[in-house]
């Protein structure tokens, strides 16, 4: 390599992406004979917007690690699809007029147009499209078999119910009582609906996630939403009329000779039988009023409504008043509590309102509960028989009590609702089904499916909650082989799609079958998966849900999907606000790829700092990425190479990165990664000695997963016909790389504790890491708070405690 000319992002980059198009560089063998990857986005929602630098982020640590994974052997799965139906194509039809279909094919098309722009190594020969008929044909497949497993049910219930968007949305799309899309007002309204029955599978989505390599945080949010409590049901006859009764859901049974007045939800079933004509009008209006309020104002309400009618608490046979209030939701337990004002937050409060006994039968609490509620544990006071116990024993002997008696029973219960399946819009999938003349759905027959969005020009949602799909008659009317009756007119939620995406990559041709057993079995689970930290509870649960499903039908092999699950960290604007339009401080790709190059936007986006961490975007930040390409390029255009081996110290160098780099990469620790290359880069442009070509082409090896197009273009003018992607990743010298090692002391609070052996210089945060690593460190420090940490370079690390 002898010509010096400038290094050209766009000229070289333009060149390897028809490169790799041409080669069909990265598609996936159908053959067995390599170890398999399954290497998993999440695909986006094509949005008129395009791809933002978030999406960037993660497509590019799932592109090194295929890349990387490639160059090791392994048989790479890295597909790229659309999830492309749902709410934002819909509302810009309504606006513009212009048909979901033709925004959306337009906006797949520059999606697309961008990842190849970044030079993802995506086997584009699987794309899918969640609208594509051939592809939702199967979603109503699947959507059969939780039918025909009876977890697909129609049920009248109270909904979160829109008006602006006039569709009904899924507890998961109301945050604070307003729609996630849009932010509009939500209340509640009784609907017929298609609800699945996820609340089935509680107990295995919660304990299978024991065992998935995920996020701690993504875990805890999903347990969270499972949400399992363990109590009792306790059963409340009403005074005037022993036959009437209701029950309460209770965490703490052991406050039961607290319960100083019961709450029922105003949506209770009983409200109507309780109330009496005194307060027959005052409790009709509240009613009314709780249903007209949107969910968030209503969990703050502390108002709430006396019935006029009595309970009788069972373990003492007290009268309490029954009062309506909103705090107690009906979604919940059994929609009615008793209330423990004295060690009750909520109760305390609205007993202060209404001006009701408090009396506290936990003693050994730290608040005075006429004051404030104590909610922590202690000993049961004022409690007859439990007087004395601890409240964790209270608990099992009220329960015990409750049972004999039979007024009541241990009971888990879960904060997980059945999900909400059907929405009034246009742009979904259609159910695969109709109601018969007597009203009974029925399943449409196997071969009639994909059922068609039919090609409506009107998407307007009618206001009453009636589905656009209603006013097509054509597509209405089912009349087929004697049978009769009308297609259901709602549509699947936007989730629909996305819960089985990844089984389709697996086989995204078939016509046969949602996908071929043999290559299922083959490519599941997905070995990585990374997107963003906002699906942590929608699409996670959803997914894990109708592949526990599909396990138990036998059509998937795998109990979980995603064995291990990333979440790329935020990317902040450059004044450390979260990228928005109105702030006005959003990095558009394009903008970065024309300046800069799509190998120093990747590099830059990964250098940034470790992957799950949120951090801002600074441009001088790509400045320095593109610099150190250039110093690359220059470097391997216009060094001489050594005609032998040696042992000198950029050998050993180069050695030792290649044993870092592959311990990074392997460990999604890019940052760093890169961090090594760009040092060696500045040893080797300094180096007295040379190194044969053979060795310092490796360095190339070494960055081309993470800039693959300028590593390419290198590659080929060092002389080599085939692509650097089909190339083996170098292997290290085990003593070239090894480094002088020190023994270092590990103390505690200065005592001798462990003697480390560690590379000379190594870092703190190292030391730490190793001596937390040792059993005998870690357990001497177990719940120990450490105070101060002091090091000394190669000598100490003392644990002050
Ligand atoms: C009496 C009591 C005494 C309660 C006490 C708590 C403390 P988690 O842990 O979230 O499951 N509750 C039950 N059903 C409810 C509903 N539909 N709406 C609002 N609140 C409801 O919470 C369970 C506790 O929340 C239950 O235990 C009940 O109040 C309340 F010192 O019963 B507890």
């Amino acid at each position: 390599m002898t010509s010096l000319e400038d290094y050209s992002p766009a000229q070289v980059e333009r060149k390897w992406q028809q490169h790799w198009q041409q080669q069909n560089a990265f598609r996936t063998a159908t053959t067995r004979d390599k170890p398999k990857f399954y290497v998993l986005d999440m695909f986006p929602y094509p949005s008129g917007d395009g791809l933002h630098v978030g999406h960037v982020e993660g497509y590019t640590a799932t592109d090194i690690v295929a890349r990387y994974k490639r160059m090791r052997g392994f048989n790479v799965l890295h597909p790229m699809g659309w999830d492309a139906f749902g709410l934002p194509a819909e509302q810009y039809a309504i606006k513009t007029g212009t048909h979901p279909a033709a925004t959306t094919a337009r906006n797949v098309k520059r999606f697309r147009a961008q990842l190849t722009a970044l030079g993802f190594s995506y086997d584009w020969e699987r794309e899918l499209n969640t609208t594509d008929p051939a592809y939702y044909r199967w979603t109503q497949w699947i959507f059969q078999q939780l039918f025909k497993k009876g977890l697909a049910y129609q049920s009248e219930e109270f909904v979160n119910f829109c008006p602006e968007l006039g569709t009904v949305l899924a507890n998961e799309e109301v945050i604070d009582g307003k729609s996630e899309v849009g932010g509009f007002a939500v209340i509640k309204k009784p609907m017929r609906q298609w609800v699945l029955k996820i609340t089935a599978y509680a107990e295995r989505l919660l304990t299978d996630l024991d065992a998935l390599d995920w996020p701690e945080s993504v875990k805890e949010m999903q347990r969270n939403w499972i949400g399992k409590s363990y109590g009792a049901e306790i059963e409340f006859k009403i005074a005037a009329n022993s036959e009437a009764s209701f029950t309460v859901f209770s965490t703490r049974p052991d406050t039961l000779f607290g319960a100083t007045f019961c709450v029922l939800a105003p949506e209770h079933p009983l409200v109507e039988r309780i109330c009496s004509d005194a307060q027959r009008a005052a409790v009709d209006a509240y009613v009314q009023k709780a249903m007209r309020t949107s969910t968030r104002e209503r969990a703050g309400d502390k108002q709430g409504v006396f019935s006029g009618g009595y309970a009788l608490n069972p373990v003492n046979g007290e009268r309490v008043p029954i009062y309506i209030a909103s705090y107690v939701l009906m979604s919940y337990g059994q929609g009615a509590i008793m209330a423990v004002p004295a060690h009750d937050a909520r109760d305390h409060q609205f007993a202060l309102t209404h001006d009701l006994p408090i009396r506290c039968v936990i003693g050994g609490g730290e608040v005075d509960t006429r004051q404030e509620a104590w909610t922590g544990a202690g000993v049961c006071i004022n409690s007859q028989f439990l007087d004395g116990l601890s409240s964790a024993a209270a608990r099992a002997a009220m329960c015990d009590w409750l049972e004999q008696h039979q007024c009541g029973r241990r009971t888990v219960n879960y904060k997980l609702r059945d999900w909400l399946f059907a929405r009034q819009r246009y742009w979904g999938e259609p159910f695969p089904l109709f109601h018969d003349q007597a009203g009974k759905a029925v399943l449409v027959e196997e071969n009639e499916l994909p059922v068609l969005l039919p090609d409506l020009r009107d998407f307007r949602p009618g206001k009453t909650g009636a589905s656009p799909l209603s006013r097509c008659e054509e597509f209405v009317v089912y009349d087929k082989d004697g049978k009769r009756g009308r297609r259901e007119s709602n549509t699947m939620p936007q989730w629909a799609g996305s819960c089985w995406y990844y089984l389709r990559f697996i086989d995204p041709h078939n016509t046969q079958q949602a996908w071929d057993k043999t290559a299922e079995q083959h490519w599941m689970p997905v070995d990585l998966y990374v997107g963003g930290v906002e699906h942590a509870v929608l699409h996670l649960l959803y997914a894990r849900f109708w592949h526990k499903v599909l396990f138990d039908l036998g059509h998937v092999s795998t109990a979980e999907p995603f064995q291990r699950l990333v979440n790329q960290g935020t990317i902040l604007g450059t004044n450390g606000e979260k990228m928005s339009k109105s702030r006005g401080n959003v990095i558009n790709p394009d903008d970065v790829i024309a300046q800069w190059g799509a190998d120093a936007l990747r590099l830059y986006e990964m250098f940034m700092g470790p992957l799950e961490a949120t951090k801002p975007w600074q441009t001088n930040g790509i400045v320095g990425c593109q610099r150190f390409l250039k110093k690359v390029w220059r470097f391997f255009t216009t060094t001489a190479f050594a005609a032998e081996d040696n042992t000198g110290e950029l050998r050993r160098a180069l050695h030792r990165l290649i044993r870092d780099v592959t311990e990074d990469t392997e460990k999604l620790r890019f940052n760093t990664a890169i961090a090594h290359m760009m040092e060696f880069m500045n040893v080797a442009t300094k180096a007295q000695d040379k190194l044969t070509r053979i060795e310092l082409e490796k360095f190339l090896l070494l960055l081309a997963p993470y800039a693959p197009h300028i590593c390419e273009e290198l590659w080929q003018r060092l002389g080599h016909e085939q692509s650097l992607s089909q190339a083996a990743w170098p292997a290290f010298d085990s003593t070239l790389a090894s480094e002088e090692q020190v023994t270092l002391s590990v103390q505690i609070n200065g005592r001798h504790r462990l003697a480390l052996q560690v590379d000379k210089d190594c870092a703190q945060a190292r030391v730490e890491a190793l001596a937390l690593a040792d059993p005998r460190v870690h357990s001497a420090l177990a719940a120990r708070q450490v105070n101060r940490k002091i090091f000394v370079k190669n000598k100490i690390l003392n644990f002050v405690v």
